[in-house]
């Protein structure tokens, strides 16, 4: 017992001190769980993010949008494997996460649980879902797991791109015909709440903040982010004349940030608990894929244990 506190202790002392937790490394096992939580449901998030982008590949107005589409959703699959592996270095199987999120037993991120309708919303997603995923992974890319941290800071080079493409797609719009224009407002609309919900809970309600952020795993709060996000994102809106869909919007002079007005919390809740508009759909297609891809994963498992049997022979 006495030696569990000083491991404890010691454990804290490396993260004040600001060095960063390698795999191999003593940790508590709360922090490997909490760990296995965060990254896992960030790799579901980026593989289920595939699927709205994915929808629109074939729809695509023009060649040259099919081409950004094409290499941003493969950026995607891209992250979702960094991530698995990040989390594999912590001691769970890959295939054990991923029957995690095709039981529906595993979160990811809320945002994908709602339908993209329009040509506009791939343009959202690149603006709004990864302007804030920039936000929150810029923080990511500095924490305190190696890991984690070096693959946050591919990604966050890989979320710019897709971020400005979003803008300059939602900018197009906006300059477009009126119906253009319409179509921008109309989906900026429906995907602006959604999105700041995805910075997760008001700090009073976030139950794991405290402790990720004793473990500097997070270096700032739901809150924080997300105001950071808003700050960011109405002057975007404004340099192309949309409208933030918040009567209660405003600027505070003395804090130098935009107040934003109430989020529905309940649906944030209902969403990440099953029943979100899309979550279903979601979980089917992805299963569907699962599936469909058997036969790659037996190969390489057959390919996989030739070379070891090859190796062996060689060896004996
Ligand atoms: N959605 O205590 P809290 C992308 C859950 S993908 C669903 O504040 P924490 C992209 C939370 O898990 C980017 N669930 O949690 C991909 C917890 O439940 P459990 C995805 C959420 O961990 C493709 C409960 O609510 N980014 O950009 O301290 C195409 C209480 O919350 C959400 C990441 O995954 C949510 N939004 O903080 C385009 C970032 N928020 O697990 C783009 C990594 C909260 O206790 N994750 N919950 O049952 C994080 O930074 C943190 O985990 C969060 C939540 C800020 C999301």
């Amino acid at each position: 017992m006495h030696d569990e506190t000083q491991q404890l202790e010691a454990f804290q002392a490396r993260i004040d001190a600001g060095e960063k937790i390698e795999p191999k490394d003593w940790m508590p096992d709360n922090y490997r769980r909490q760990l296995i939580r965060m990254i896992s449901q960030h790799a579901h998030s980026e593989v289920v993010g595939m699927l709205p982008e994915g929808n629109w590949i074939t729809r695509a107005p023009s060649l040259r949008r099919k081409m950004i589409l094409l290499a941003k959703v493969q950026d995607e699959a891209g992250h979702g494997l960094y991530l698995y592996s990040a989390a594999e270095t912590l001691g769970i199987d890959r295939a054990e996460l991923i029957e995690q999120l095709l039981t529906g037993k595993a979160k990811y991120s809320n945002i994908f649980n709602y339908p993209t309708l329009t040509w506009a919303d791939i343009g959202m997603i690149g603006w709004l879902v990864d302007g804030a995923a920039i936000v929150n992974q810029t923080m990511l890319a500095k924490c305190h797991f190696g890991p984690y941290s070096r693959a946050m800071i591919r990604i966050c080079k890989e979320e710019n791109f897709h971020n400005k493409q979003g803008y300059e797609l939602v900018a197009t719009l906006a300059r477009g015909t009126p119906q253009q224009r319409r179509m921008a407002q109309e989906s900026l609309n429906r995907w602006w709440w959604p999105t700041l919900m995805m910075f997760g809970p008001p700090d009073d309600q976030s139950p794991n903040s405290a402790q990720l952020m004793r473990w500097k795993i997070k270096l700032q709060s739901n809150d924080e982010l997300r105001q950071r996000f808003v700050d960011r994102t109405v002057a975007e809106a404004k340099a192309i004349d949309l409208e933030i869909p918040d009567p209660d919007l405003r600027f505070n002079e003395q804090t130098g940030h935009w107040e934003h007005g109430p989020i529905d919390w309940d649906e944030f809740w209902r969403v990440i608990r099953g029943d979100g508009p899309y979550n279903h759909e979601r979980i089917r297609v992805r299963r569907e894929a699962h599936e469909r891809g058997a036969w790659v994963r037996e190969a390489a498992e057959a390919y996989a244990l030739k070379r070891r049997e090859k190796a062996a022979s060689a060896a004996g």
